[in-house]
């Protein structure tokens, strides 16, 4: 028999929502653990914000199933990935093949004729092995031979990448290849950082925030209790951005903190700091002695003179470790990779390097990125790649401008899609849950509601420019329609 679910009322909206899965107030009757659910994990006040997003999206296609939904909330690629990096993936994963194509002109179209390969290749490589038992080692990435496969990597990446990571993206600017931890994408190095800090330290963020970084702060001890009143953890430094100070936080308002988190271009405002800023921050921090963790997962989109890292600013290397990611950089949501510099003069209070500390934790927690997408990663960096990536990343800029416009057309505040792919609209005077909801009854368009970002996030909205052509230009069409 299914366990019984008993819900209990909440107080907030959010929570009261009937059917959600709301995990602090849902308990299963039946036999239990004598295991205690970790104290941090019941601080927590919601449901991540993102599997929501997908709930609302799931109960308004059951309410109208005939309606077409456009997405514009989650920020999940949709542009095919180009050419060149899909076919250094496949080229990793069947270089054993390739000069087999033309050799035998076998297309590999089907199932059937992928095993018709494998059958013929098999004989050639028993042929080969009786000629000359060494030369076999053109195969030697064929994963789907045994002379070919290959098991765990190193733990922080592959040299090839790291170096070009280092020479491509940081060119200039100093980071060593051995700085440089290559991930299975910045999420999860989110995480292994927080693993790395431990429960004992203090916390800024921006408000409104990505939420991993508060939530996985919640999830490692760092936050105090939920207040109610403030609608905010305690023991966090809240650093409002809001336009009445560009969306960045008045520093000399902000208590010292041991960690500050600033993502640039900023998720969920889209606002990219300039340089003055930055220079601020890295200042601020020194003087604090406090530890930087700065999010340039969307710095591709940088069009302006914005630093693109944080290690454009002089000084940086003493403060800050930087995360990043291929996802929407590469369209490499699905695919996986991400990577994390932590530079050698980044030092504890005893004076132990940071690096040392992450480098344990990466081989202890982490094995590695997937050989494949790591293939694909460097394809990305080569001159080829980069071009055709960059015409992705474009093609997303020219959605945002066309969101940007389309609610500045009727008449409301619009802020970022510049530097970045988020829109952030502001409806003054209304809950951002409520023009979520309304967005989508009248146009059937999800875009994500600014609250879910932090109590500075209420009145304002995040759209996404991650959708096909035809999908903007429609909810471009609806929006106009339906919310004038
Ligand atoms: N950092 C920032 C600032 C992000 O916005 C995202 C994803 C990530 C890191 C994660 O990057 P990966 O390399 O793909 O792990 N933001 C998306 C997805 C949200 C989510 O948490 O699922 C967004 O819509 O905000």
């Amino acid at each position: 028999m299914p366990p019984k679910i008993i819900q209990t009322r909440s107080s907030s909206p959010w929570k009261r929502r009937v059917g959600a899965c709301i995990a602090k107030c849902t308990v299963t009757a039946g036999w239990r653990t004598k295991v205690c659910r970790n104290v941090n994990m019941e601080k927590l006040q919601n449901d991540y914000l993102f599997p929501e997003i997908t709930t609302r999206r799931f109960e308004h296609i059951q309410k109208y199933p005939d309606a077409k939904l456009i997405s514009l909330g989650i920020g999940d690629t949709t542009q095919p990935i180009p050419n060149i990096v899909t076919s250094a993936m496949a080229e990793y994963l069947l270089k054993v093949y390739k000069p087999c194509f033309s050799l035998w002109n076998v297309k590999i179209d089907s199932p059937l004729n992928i095993q018709k390969l494998h059958k013929r290749l098999n004989v050639v490589l028993y042929f080969q092995r009786l000629v000359n038992p060494y030369d076999g080692l053109q195969y030697s990435l064929a994963l789907s031979t045994i002379e070919g496969y290959s098991g765990y990597g190193a733990e922080q990446g592959q040299q090839a990448l790291r170096k070009a990571i280092s020479e491509t993206i940081y060119r200039d600017l100093g980071i060593k290849d051995t700085e440089i931890f290559v991930s299975d994408g910045a999420q999860s190095d989110i995480a292994r950082l927080q693993m790395l800090l431990g429960s004992n330290v203090t916390v800024a963020l921006q408000d409104p925030t990505f939420p991993a970084y508060i939530d996985t702060s919640v999830i490692m001890g760092q936050a105090g209790d939920f207040q109610e009143d403030s609608d905010k953890y305690g023991n966090i430094e809240y650093m409002k951005c809001s336009p009445a100070n560009f969306f960045f936080p008045d520093l000399s308002t902000i208590s010292r903190t041991d960690i500050i988190f600033l993502c640039s271009p900023n998720n969920p405002t889209g606002y990219a700091v300039s340089r003055e800023q930055l220079k601020e921050l890295v200042e601020f921090a020194k003087e604090n002695g406090s530890i930087i963790i700065y999010d340039s997962s969307y710095s591709a989109y940088i069009s302006d003179d914005s630093p693109r890292s944080i290690f454009e600013i002089p000084g940086a290397r003493e403060v800050a470790i930087e995360i990043s990611s291929f996802s929407k950089f590469a369209g490499f949501t699905g695919v996986r990779l991400g990577w994390t510099v932590v530079p050698e003069e980044l030092l504890y209070s005893n004076g132990y390097p940071v690096v040392k500390d992450f480098n344990r934790i990466v081989c202890t927690c982490f094995n590695g990125a997937s050989n494949i997408a790591q293939a694909g990663g460097l394809a990305c960096l080569s001159s080829e790649g980069l071009t055709a990536i960059h015409g992705v990343v474009n093609f997303y800029k020219e959605n945002a401008e066309i969101i940007a416009e389309t609610f500045s057309s009727l008449g409301l505040e619009v802020y970022g899609g510049k530097n970045s792919p988020y829109t952030w609209v502001h409806f003054p005077g209304q809950k951002s849950w409520d023009v979520f909801n309304e967005i989508l009854e009248k146009t059937h368009i999800i875009t994500v509601p600014g609250r879910g970002f932090g109590p500075a996030g209420e009145g304002f909205i995040r759209v996404g420019a991650f959708g096909h052509r035809d999908s903007i230009l429609e909810a471009s069409r609806r929006l106009k329609n339906h919310l004038r």
